[in-house]
């Protein structure tokens, strides 16, 4: 690059210009015209022409960045859960309105159009769209940032039901075209795996060890444009894609043994091929590390090839790079700068360690144990030999380390080993990326201080100046100004559109609460969301609700620890009073309860909990009394663009995972700061909410972490609450008997033993507690005019959710870089 790359300039910001711009995209990559255009080729070159409008800014942020060689935050991520790009695109560049008059002058409707894109579900659920959010909110506030991760060819799977149970299809979402990427297979990247590590004497006479992997895949990198909400920058999100390395080597490899070497070649590809469909759980399997191992070794090949300047002296990397681990999957990337270090630069050992430690921070996402992920020994040395060698040396230098400071308190070493003895050998990458890493970071108040007090409690007396907190957060873009645009220009109206990249002005809107008119108005925009939702559900899945209803809404993935079993047991007691003349229907409060949750496919409880709220809601919604007041509406393959419409429209935000459990949630911020109020535990970040919220507009219920913690200790018998609740019995009872599976006692007969058995996750203890929550919820939303002014409140008062002020802490207190704006 020199001083006068010349730089393309944008396309008119014009109805005129863009209809230009878009029949060129229609008639020249599309290859076709407008009278036997499809859908699609519309949707394609509506991408290709708001891309276009992006393409300058990309360009000139890219180069304003290598110019000013500024400190970048590199995020490595397994996981972005993107959502659909054209609507972030078309709000980031301004162009709504010109795009829909200048489709409409065509006769093309942008709604339909829309509806074409398929959403890049590279994720699972909250760490994937974290990660989305945390970018687009550093291209907005100008941060030097990219974006690392994997381009997975399936993402999460599409869920459908049968029979109420849960079906998973391959989402191939990259097949009618991904208008949003741009591969680069000249910057490919190679990386290598398996075979040995053999010792040399260097020409200074040092021993040394390297690796000879025994066999490489290539990455190609796929760029995606990550553009700033109006401020000149489009930051990049590079995801990689494994190919086989050239025929020539596989010959090599499999001389003589074509069929071998094309499964070698199959075999390479696998590695990019499928998200892992695992939310808080971990799979130990092979794959997973070769696909850790390959994106991190591709990015930090990358940025030290292509963004530093050659021949720059990587003893001072940490000034020009800090690697964000998000969570565990990407901690390979520790022991693999060591190895680029000490290895490929010649670095003394202990130089290597000081950059490297420099260099990376770590977010734990986190506090089931059995989500800490671990790789047996065995598999780290047959697949990664160089760099088992790398953890072992971290590892006793680091353990000398604790013996000293202890005076050899061996229990103490024993439990801060990163390597774990029992069951097996095996690595404990949270360990790893803690003795790693400059920082560790929980992601709410709460779970920062039980990381520090419980989960990684001898790591925080070890490295107390380590450990620090930062709540997470939502884009306002998305989650707001795009998915909620009635709301957004009533605030908007009120108060200026400073919010959308400053959302602590929300504050502003308090008085309004007080304001009878600006409330009947929030109310309209709540009931004209509910319609869109209506129209969506109908659309989509055949779905009838009724908008006069309270919305209910539990849409997060299916976990025993967040309860959807909870909230589907408030639903059968509903349905067992009314169906009993215990509560008169006159008496019911309305309300619909949408549920949206992806089990993983493994999960085999997660999965038998979905068919049970399926047929709990086919017996209550075909219950001629009770659908009138109670309906269950569960619409299959939940995502991000069912969650634009379904957030705005909620009245009630369920958030009710036993305290302790949730690292944070990031739905319970969408909802609140789309009006709908909370009814939750003091769990994750539901503490941080209620506090600024106010516990008049917060429906607080159940057991806090202390006493959950001391339940636990002294045994937890759910039986005794049982025992003791006729309601919880009877709504068991239900179950246990058939009702809900056509008088079949085995369907869900797993379901409630384990309830009774062992109720992990303190469902009946929270049971009574809940209902009664639930009671004050039936007698709030029994006043509209105090429930909106709840609401209105909610908003106001939620503007710290937003994920620039969570990129601000991280900037504060981690990363210690800067934003640098368009000159
Ligand atoms: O991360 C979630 C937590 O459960 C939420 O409380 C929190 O709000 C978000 C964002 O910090 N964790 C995950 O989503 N975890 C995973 O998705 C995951 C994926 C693969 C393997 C292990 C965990």
């Amino acid at each position: 690059m020199t001083e006068n790359t010349p730089l393309i300039s944008s396309p008119e910001h014009s109805v005129e210009g863009f209809v230009r711009e878009f029949m060129r995209e229609l008639n020249f990559s599309q290859g076709t015209v407008l009278e036997r255009s499809t859908v699609n080729d519309e949707y394609l070159a509506l991408a290709r022409t708001v891309r276009h409008y992006l393409m300058a800014q990309w360009m000139e942020t890219t180069v304003d960045h290598y110019r000013a060689q500024p400190k970048a935050v590199a995020y490595l991520s397994a996981e972005y859960l993107l959502g659909r790009q054209l609507d972030n695109a078309l709000i980031a560049t301004d162009l709504v309105e010109i795009a829909t008059e200048a489709l409409a002058s065509l006769g093309l409707d942008l709604a339909d159009l829309r509806e074409a894109e398929v959403e890049p579900g590279l994720g699972n659920g909250g760490l994937g769209r974290l990660a989305a959010c945390f970018i687009d909110s550093l291209a907005t506030m100008s941060v030097p940032a990219i974006g690392y991760g994997i381009r997975y060819e399936y993402g999460i799977f599409r869920q459908t039901f049968a029979d109420g149970r849960q079906v998973e299809e391959p989402d191939n979402w990259l097949e009618y075209g991904s208008p949003w990427e741009f591969a680069h297979p000249e910057h490919e990247v190679t990386v290598g795996f398996g075979g040995h590590t053999e010792k040399y004497t260097d020409d200074d006479g040092v021993e040394r060890s390297r690796w000879v992997p025994g066999w490489r895949v290539l990455g190609v990198p796929h760029n995606y444009m990550v553009p700033g909400y109006r401020n000149g920058r489009v930051n990049t999100l590079r995801l990689w894609s494994a190919r086989a390395t050239h025929a020539f080597d596989l010959k090599i490899f499999n001389y003589g043994d074509y069929a071998e070497a094309v499964r070698s070649q199959t075999f390479a590809e696998n590695i990019s091929k499928v998200l892992y469909p695992e939310d808080s759980t971990p799979q130990g399997k092979e794959l997973r590390l070769q696909q850790q191992y390959f994106f991190v070794a591709c990015s930090i090949r990358d940025f030290i090839d292509q963004l530093l300047p050659r021949g720059f002296d990587l003893h001072r990397l940490p000034e020009r790079i800090v690697f964000q681990l998000n969570d565990t999957h990407p901690v390979i990337g520790i022991p693999e700068l060591m190895r680029v270090l000490v290895d490929e630069h010649g670095f003394e050992w202990d130089d290597a360690w000081d950059v490297t430690r420099r260099c990376f921070a770590y977010t734990c996402h986190t506090l089931l144990p059995e989500a800490l992920e671990v790789w047996p020994v065995e598999l780290m040395g047959r697949l990664l030999p160089r760099h088992l060698e790398i953890i072992y040396r971290i590892n006793d230098e680091f353990l000398a380390d604790v013996r000293e400071r202890s005076g050899g308190d061996e229990l103490l070493v024993r439990r801060m080993s990163i390597i774990a003895e029992h069951p097996e050998r095996a690595v404990r990458m949270a360990y790893l990326a803690t003795v790693g890493g400059a920082r560790v970071n929980g992601v709410a108040e709460l779970h920062s201080q039980l990381l520090r007090d419980k989960v990684l409690a001898d790591f925080a007396s070890f490295f107390p100046e380590k450990f620090t907190n930062v709540t997470n957060g939502v884009t306002p873009r998305r989650f707001v100004k795009l998915a909620n645009p009635g709301l957004s220009g009533l605030i908007t109206e009120a108060i200026g559109d400073g919010w959308v990249t400053d959302l602590d002005r929300l504050r502003e809107l308090e008085p309004l609460a007080e304001d009878a008119e600006f409330r009947r108005r929030f109310r309209e925009v709540k009931a004209a969301n509910k319609d869109r939702l209506v129209d969506l559900l109908r659309r989509r899945d055949g779905i009838e609700i009724d908008p006069s209803t309270m919305l209910d809404v539990m849409v997060k993935r299916l976990h025993e620890y967040k309860r959807q079993l909870l909230k589907l047991l408030h639903v059968v007691t509903v349905y067992d009073r009314i169906t009993t003349g215990e509560l008169a229907v006159a008496g019911v409060t309305p309300r619909t309860v949408v549920f949206g949750a992806k089990a993983a496919p493994g999960y085999v409880m997660a999965k038998q909990i979905i068919a049970l709220i399926n047929h709990v809601g086919a017996v209550v919604n075909s219950h001629p009394e009770v659908s009138g007041v109670l309906r269950v509406a569960f619409p299959a393959n939940y995502n991000v663009t069912v969650a634009e419409t379904l957030v705005p429209a909620a009245d009630l935000s369920e958030q009710i995972s036993l305290a302790g459990k949730e690292a944070s949630g990031t739905g319970n911020m969408k909802f609140a700061l789309n009006g709908a109020l909370t009814i939750g535990t003091d769990d994750g970040a539901n503490v941080e909410i209620r506090k600024l919220v106010g516990d008049d507009n917060f429906f607080l219920f159940g057991l806090t972490e202390p006493e959950a913690s001391a339940i636990a200790e002294r045994g937890y018998r759910p039986t005794s609450y049982y025992e003791e609740n006729e309601s919880l019995r009877r709504a068991l009872h239900l179950i246990a008997t058939g009702v809900f599976s056509h008088g079949d006692r085995s369907t869900f007969e797993p379901v409630v033993s384990n309830l009774l058995g062992e109720d992990r996750f303190m469902v009946l203890a929270d049971y009574q507690s809940y209902l009664d929550a639930q009671e004050r919820v039936d007698a709030a939303y029994a006043d509209p005019e105090a429930w909106s002014r709840s609401a209105v409140l909610n908003v106001a008062r939620s503007g710290f959710f937003s994920s620039d002020r969570s990129m601000r802490d991280y900037l504060e207190r981690i990363w210690h870089a800067e934003p640098l704006p368009s000159s």
